[in-house]
């Protein structure tokens, strides 16, 4: 219902436009309100990876192993929040044998092009980062590591462990190193977060540069599926403005075409801040 009343808002703003063009706007919001993201989660086995997913989002998202490795083919999850969809792929992979490069290669390539964003994460006390390293500069491809975002999980375990609940400052000190270390080994597209699920720790701060890392149109549907606690006023406004944005560039694509008689792009010019500000108004009608 609310969703009907969102695209009201946006179809009165493109009144003034020829009929074909409205359409092909209101298209775009339609594709941008259904669009079904996906995230690939990786990082050696025992890393944390489906405790991050289940602290993050809503819903149980997959088992959580204590032992034996539980994740080996790429485990794919769809997760619903009202009518809205996301689809997080468990690759495996990182810290096997490197004789099966050719293989996970050959795996990424198919996913990769595939992936919104993909979440790596690095046990905090995990010294065997060449394995890491190897896999990084090995498997992933140089086009695609701005899709990488560097997760030091488990943050809790960094020494001096102490026991308690809370991280403390000589533990935040050498995660900072940690942090370090890893922008020199992998000189990350995106700066590294360090996160504990156990200690409740940098997860709202791992949650919006993950929201920022995000292509324009998968920020809003991530944002829907996050906890509550994590959509907070920053993430939310990332994705009212990447929502807003993607429409203004959608009229733009509409206006640059070549057959369109200079009046009509005169009118286009004309509405598309109001329109771009009805969407970001109506965003939350739709997520
Ligand atoms: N101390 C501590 N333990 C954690 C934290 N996050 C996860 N664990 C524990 O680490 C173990 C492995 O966590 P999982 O989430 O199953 O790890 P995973 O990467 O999904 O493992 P696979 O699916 O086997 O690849 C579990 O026993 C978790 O309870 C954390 O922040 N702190
Ligand atoms: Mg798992």
């Amino acid at each position: 219902m609310r969703n009907q009343e969102g695209m009201y808002s946006l179809q009165s703003s493109l009144t003034g436009l020829p009929e074909w063009v409205s359409e092909r706007v209101m298209q775009k919001i339609h594709q941008l309100t259904n669009y079904e993201p996906v995230i690939g989660i990786m990082g050696k086995t025992g890393a944390g990876k489906s405790s991050l997913c289940n602290a993050l989002f809503t819903g149980e998202v997959s088992p959580v192993s204590d032992v034996a490795a539980c994740t080996r083919n790429p485990l794919r999850f769809r997760l619903q929040v009202g009518e809205h969809y996301m689809t997080l792929v468990d690759l495996p992979g990182v810290g096997e044998s490197s004789s099966r490069d050719a293989e996970y290669t050959a795996l990424y390539r198919q996913q990769l092009p595939r992936l919104d964003l993909v979440l790596w994460l690095i046990k905090a006390d995990d010294r065997a980062l060449a394995v890491d390293e190897h896999f990084y500069h090995q498997v992933i491809g140089e086009s695609y590591r701005h899709k990488v975002l560097f997760v030091i999980s488990q943050s809790d375990k960094v020494e001096p462990t102490c026991g308690g609940e809370k991280l403390s400052i000589e533990q935040k000190q050498n995660i900072g190193r940690k942090i370090c270390l890893l922008h020199e080994l992998f000189q990350p597209v995106h700066p590294v977060c360090a996160i504990s699920v156990r200690a409740k720790w940098g997860l709202r701060v791992m949650a919006e540069r993950m929201i920022k890392c995000l292509p324009r149109e998968a920020s809003s549907p991530v944002v829907s599926q996050l906890k509550p606690s994590f959509r907070t006023p920053t993430v939310q406004k990332k994705a009212r403005d990447d929502f807003g944005e993607t429409i203004g560039t959608a009229l733009d694509a509409v206006s640059a075409l070549p057959l369109i008689p200079a009046p009509v792009r005169a009118v286009i010019r004309a509405v598309r801040d109001t329109v771009v500000s009805v969407a970001r108004t109506v965003w939350n009608f739709f997520f």
